[in-house]
């Protein structure tokens, strides 16, 4: 039995575009921090070995510096680690991998062969290859492999896409991986978690990215943790994100905009990035800027976004013989004409005109 620790995905160095330009560089500096909590969960749970599936780098083209602490955190791990370079950070002469001084206890496929690493002491062997260009077009490099039944635990450790036919990023039959006969297969690539899958006997998963860098990458995050033996799988799923990006709608009704959006929070967003969308009928006026001062002590960042409706009954006071009912027919005769998108910019003028006319609060 042995156990193991599956990462994919780190994507160091990464943009953050979702954040402006200050979040976005103090969030590549605390995301390198991200290596040494893994290596410290590691280190506590006694992790024999840790599996690296591709794209620990977002790019070839790293700070020296994220390469350094990436190593030096290894360093610090009493476990074996090995890495499957992906697509983002492909294996290349003189590439970042070269750069970089690697201590020990690192092991890394260099070829886009499948390649076998014996670890004698804990009876078990990792298969793996790496990409060494930016894009592989098949999983040529299964064709023939089958893993040997000798009491040995066997893995795999491979970037790739599982189930997107004419992927430009290996992509993988799970038949492909069955035949492989391996113990579990170390995925990386897709950045959610794809939950315990199998393929005949063959269990594999993908742990997703350990940190999200957008509202595309939302939730909790993190690894795989947990033990491996021949024919048995038990790994649990550990978050380990220091952020999460978290999309949330909110239906206004009746209520103020702000005491909608607080009482939708859960207790704690404080170290959270938060992208709340206003949704439903109202007639009060939203005002994203406001309401975004006044809630982003709330959050390390946050963003506001308006899609309410105006209410339907706002028209009724069109007939009337006064300032407001020649506004509102005035805006109606435009409304009726207008496309989807001149209609939302309407609708939001007479919430704004009528609260003005009305002389209330905005
Ligand atoms: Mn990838």
């Amino acid at each position: 039995m042995v156990k193991i620790l599956h990462a994919a995905d780190l994507h160091l160095d990464s943009a953050f575009t979702a954040l402006d330009e200050e979040h976005a560089r103090h969030r590549r500096q605390e995301s390198r921090r991200l290596v040494e909590r893994m290596v410290s969960y590691a280190n506590e749970q006694d992790v024999a070995l840790v599996l690296l599936a591709g794209d620990l780098f977002d790019s070839g083209d790293i700070y020296a510096q994220t390469g350094e602490e990436l190593a030096s955190a290894l360093g610090q791990c009493r476990a074996q680690v090995v890495i499957a370079p992906g697509n983002h950070d492909y294996y290349a002469p003189k590439g970042a991998y070269e750069r970089i001084c690697w201590p020990e206890n690192v092991h890394i496929f260099t070829q886009d062969v499948l390649t076998r690493l014996d670890f004698p002491s804990l009876s078990c062997s990792v298969y793996g290859a790496a990409f060494t260009s930016p894009a592989v077009d098949s999983a040529a490099v299964l064709d023939g492999f089958t893993a040997p039944e000798d009491g040995w635990v066997h893995l795999l450790l491979l970037h790739g896409d599982v189930g997107v036919k004419d992927s430009r990023y290996r992509p993988l039959r799970p038949e492909q991986l069955q035949k492989t006969n391996v113990d579990y297969a170390a995925l990386g690539h897709q950045h959610a978690f794809s939950g315990l899958c199998r393929a005949g006997s063959v269990v594999y998963a993908y742990p997703g990215c350990p940190e999200g860098r957008g509202f595309d990458e939302t939730g909790e995050k993190g690894v795989l943790c947990g033990t491996v033996a021949p024919g048995e799988v038990s790994l649990q799923f550990v978050p380990l994100c220091q952020r999460r990006y978290e999309l949330l709608r909110v239906d206004v009704g009746d209520r103020e905009p702000e005491e909608a959006i607080i009482a939708a929070l859960p207790p704690e967003t404080r170290g959270d990035v938060y992208r709340i969308t206003l949704t439903g009928e109202t007639d009060r006026p939203v005002r994203t800027e406001v309401l975004h001062q006044s809630l982003c002590d709330r959050f390390y960042a946050l963003e506001v976004r308006d899609e309410t409706r105006m209410k339907r009954d706002l028209w009724e006071k069109c007939g009337e013989d006064s300032l407001r009912g020649l506004f509102l027919q005035q805006l109606r005769r435009r409304y009726e004409s207008a496309g989807e998108q001149e209609r939302m910019e309407i609708e939001r003028a007479v919430r704004f005109g009528l609260a003005a006319i009305d002389n209330r609060e905005m």
